[in-house]
């Protein structure tokens, strides 16, 4: 295993629920570092490149608008195994199947409205972070494992 970056994201669900805090303390105390991070918003053109992959699903038109307009939180965290570690921090896409103690399980509403994204794999990893971060955004000096 090695010191990887994922993309995490705060969704609209969950910002205006006023949980960005406790959303960043699981990572936090599960050893993620926080190298970027920042508060925006993005249009719908935006939120359908970001969600490529999906686009043609019966979902793909209420999954962008929900990205859309409102204040997001993109993450970059970094830690041995990050990607995966994440999305098991995380659970699962449907917050009713989700594990008990994680992320979506405690926070999330619904399948839809699941509060937190996270990168799937290093390819995915490799396109998002640079969706939202330049190089130069990003805390290189706090990548390093305390
Ligand atoms: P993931 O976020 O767990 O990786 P994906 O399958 O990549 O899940 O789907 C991306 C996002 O699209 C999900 O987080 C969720 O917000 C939404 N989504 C996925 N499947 C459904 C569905 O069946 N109904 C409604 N929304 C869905
Ligand atoms: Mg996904």
């Amino acid at each position: 295993m090695s010191v990887e970056r994922t993309l995490v994201i705060i969704k609209p669900d969950a910002v205006s629920r006023e949980l960005i805090g406790d959303i960043l303390l699981r990572f936090e105390h599960a050893g993620f570092h926080i190298i970027a991070m920042k508060m925006i918003r993005i249009g719908r053109q935006e939120a359908e490149m970001f969600y490529e992959e999906h686009r043609g699903k019966p979902f793909f038109p209420a999954l962008t608008e929900m990205l859309a307009g409102e204040p997001i939180i993109p993450v970059v965290l970094s830690c041995e195994n990050a990607i995966a570690k994440a999305r098991e921090l995380i659970g699962a896409t449907d917050p009713a199947l989700a594990a008990e103690g994680t992320i979506r399980h405690d926070f999330a509403l619904d399948k839809s409205h699941n509060s937190v994204h996270g990168s799937d794999s290093p390819a995915s990893a490799a396109r998002e972070i640079p969706f939202f971060f330049g190089e130069a955004e990003i805390c290189h000096s706090r990548e390093v494992l305390r």
